[in-house]
């Protein structure tokens, strides 16, 4: 019986509708699938950065495969550790350049990976979008397929060190940073910039490596100098150590800390000390704005509580999906850059984002302080 050998057991017009399925050319209904690397410090000292911008990231390819924005599109994250060193950095972007084919990878964490493993990307022409590197030198300037949402330590610090002093009026700075990470010593020299071009005098300088945990000798040395304010340029886990010596010392000198400060597992680590601590932030987590709240609202279903880490991750994602969509294209290499070209006032949870001529992120930014154990911006 024909029927039979259609599909046992079926009604003929189902069976027959299903022939007629199969006959289809393949692929009509079938969606592009468009791998996204992501290269997160998933251990090492940028450990507590790299769990919630992965958070972020799967998050943003959930909504905008939900969203239709890209018909016939689908986004796919594929998300390996960079262990917050060179070497596994430059191991995972291999990979996602010759075995995943990604057309655009996300990451690394930290500037100090991203110094050794973009290079691979610009010359394989791999689309880069840095969603966590501050360091104003030595990323985007790598080359021109790489991207950058996150802002420069140079884009936030002069600014909130000018509303700082407008407040707390202070004659003269002491900083302290490690001298081991291309971030740390970025922002030292943003730091020392804006001090000198606010006419600031500079009382003392120290620094610190990553293994170190005893800060005690330095903090000593820059106490007897009694500057006003203590500007410091650490990983989150050295900051905390930091913050929590200089307060054992008794110092309670005010404290503003660069871009590592802004994971609240800095908060968690330095306890009570941490409590009055400045930082900078790319996102002004009480926003109204409407992206904002929606993006709040998705975390918060998810049983995430978002960081600026996790908003910028997810914004990564976000410009990548608008650049493709820009392209017109189907999600290729060169799309996610020829988009990139014309991206502009996107809706993001930082607020309207563009890219600047180069290549690095442009929108708003705020000035935190801790207290009860949280960030809090900043009026
Ligand atoms: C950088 C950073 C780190 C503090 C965050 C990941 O800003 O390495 O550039």
């Amino acid at each position: 019986m024909r029927n039979h050998r259609l599909a046992p057991g079926l009604p003929r017009t189902f069976a027959a509708g299903l022939a007629l399925v199969s006959l289809w050319p393949a692929g009509a209904f079938a969606e592009t699938v468009v791998k996204i690397g992501a290269a997160l410090s998933m251990t090492g000292p940028a450990a507590v950065y790299g769990a919630t911008q992965k958070a972020g990231i799967l998050a943003a390819v959930e909504d905008v495969n939900r969203s239709g924005k890209l018909p016939g599109i689908k986004l796919e994250a594929v998300i390996e550790d960079d262990a917050s060193t060179k070497e596994q950095g430059i191991a995972v972007y291999q990979r996602f350049i010759n075995r995943d084919k990604v057309s655009a990878i996300i990451g690394p964490t930290l500037s100090n990976t991203a110094t050794a493993a973009d290079p691979l990307a610009q010359a394989a022409k791999v689309p880069v979008v840095a969603v966590s590197n501050t360091a104003p030198v030595g990323i985007t300037d790598i080359g021109t397929y790489i991207w950058r949402v996150s802002l420069t330590e140079g884009q936030v610090i002069p600014g909130a060190l000018a509303r700082l002093k407008a407040k707390l009026s202070f004659k003269k700075a002491a900083l302290f940073y490690g001298n081991d990470d291309a971030f740390t010593q970025a922002g030292y020299k943003v730091m020392k910039g804006a001090l000198d071009a606010a006419g600031i005098p500079i009382a003392g300088t120290q620094t610190f490596a990553k293994p170190d945990k005893d800060y005690s000798a330095q903090l000593t040395a820059l106490k007897a100098l009694s500057p006003d304010i203590l500007l410091v340029s650490a990983l989150a886990e050295n900051a905390a150590g930091i913050v929590a010596q200089a307060r054992q010392l008794g110092w309670n000198v005010p404290i503003m800390g660069g871009n590592g400060f802004n994971s609240p597992a800095f908060i968690k680590n330095a306890g009570p000390a941490a409590e009055g601590v400045y930082v900078g932030t790319a996102w002004n987590k009480v926003s109204t704005d409407a992206a904002n709240q929606a993006f709040l609202a998705g975390m918060k279903g998810r049983g995430v509580d978002p960081d600026q880490f996790c908003a910028q991750a997810y914004t990564g994602i976000l410009v990548i999906a608008e650049g493709i969509r820009l392209s017109g294209g189907k999600g290729s290499r060169e799309d996610v850059r020829n988009g990139f070209l014309k991206l502009k006032n996107l809706t993001t949870p930082l607020g309207p984002f563009s890219f600047t001529k180069d290549r690095d992120g442009e929108h708003p930014s705020s000035v935190q302080i801790v207290r009860d154990g949280k960030f809090q911006i900043v009026p």
